[in-house]
């Protein structure tokens, strides 16, 4: 175990984690268009095509598909579109505790428990968490040095981004062992997959698919609604063939067809945090998904609760 990386292993443990002040949260406060909640956000997330670049949305290689093929068959079938077709809102099924001081930028959910990443320069972890209680049962720090963002399981193995430095952490997901480390060429957000390659945002309106074992780009989407960029796509979850999105520093996710990068329609998760514990809170960011009981989770960064949500029309 890399004791650079690690800063320690907790077991069965609540941590106070070190105070989540906003001095730290460069990542949180980084807003260079001035985008807010609401429909002022709808159109900061936009961004106009690009001139001269083409309707095709593939780059190459994307369709190239041969050496990831095999490695964990697809999720394609199940409860489509998760019961809501285009434009959705929700109904809140369950709400869990969720550590108010856990930054999250990374959530997936898998027999029972959640993983998470959590940012903070200081504060990054990697966690398994008991979605009873909120509570870690098992915990890693980072690094000081780096900023925890997008998790996502991939057979026995945890693989986890950090934002500016560049670098991914393979784990092995029992005992959280650090396994590989690698390096990329974008900043990081978010990771999910669809079976044989990894999905990534790195907060611009592009995703990219990685081969599973070498990190190699195989190819680019550029996410599109209405015909214009959709930018500061974050935290991600591949869902029976759709990927969804959260759009950093607003309360939508979007739902991208991972061929065209079309999107499909929108998630509205407004009011979904209750005005009493929004004292502290940042933005949504979280999408987990329980492929076998077909529940939806969704969470925010410093959020004191976590919710099991369903979606419905919305008209
Ligand atoms: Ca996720």
């Amino acid at each position: 175990m890399s004791s650079r990386l690690i800063m320690g292993l907790i077991l069965m443990a609540s941590l106070g984690l070190a105070g989540a002040g906003c001095e730290w949260m460069t990542h949180c406060t980084h807003d260079p268009e001035g985008a807010i909640e609401g429909e002022i956000a709808e159109e900061g997330i936009l961004e106009g095509i690009v001139e001269g670049e083409e309707e095709g949305q593939i780059s190459e290689g994307l369709l190239d598909e041969g050496e990831a093929d095999g490695i964990i068959e697809g999720e394609t079938e199940g409860n489509p579109d998760l019961g809501c077709p285009g434009d959705c809102t929700y109904e809140v099924l369950h709400v869990y505790p969720h550590d108010p001081e856990a930054f999250t930028q990374g959530l997936v959910y898998e027999n029972g428990s959640f993983y998470e990443s959590t940012g903070l320069y200081g504060s990054s972890s990697l966690r398994k968490v008991d979605p009873e209680s909120g509570s870690p049962y098992q915990m890693i720090y980072l690094s000081k040095a780096v900023f925890g963002e997008g998790l996502t399981i991939f057979g026995d193995k945890l693989i986890q981004l950090t934002w500016r430095e560049k670098t991914g952490y393979v784990y092995d997901k029992n005992s959280f062992e650090l396994l590989q480390e690698f390096h990329y060429n974008t900043e990081g957000w978010g990771i999910t997959h669809d079976g044989g390659r990894l999905i990534v945002s790195d907060g611009s309106s592009t995703l990219y698919y990685w081969h599973p074992e070498t990190f190699e780009v195989t190819g680019t989407l550029t996410v599109r609604y209405q015909g214009q960029a959709v930018r500061r796509l974050n935290e991600l979850e591949y869902i029976h063939g759709i990927i969804y999105a959260n759009v950093w520093e607003t309360n939508r996710i979007a739902k991208i067809a991972p061929d065209t990068g079309e999107v499909a329609g929108w998630i509205y998760l407004d009011g979904l945090l209750p005005p009493d514990d929004q004292t502290g809170a940042d933005v949504l960011n979280g999408i987990a998904y329980d492929a076998v009981g077909d529940r939806l989770f969704v969470t925010g960064k410093l959020w004191p609760k976590l919710f099991e949500i369903k979606l419905t029309p919305r008209w």
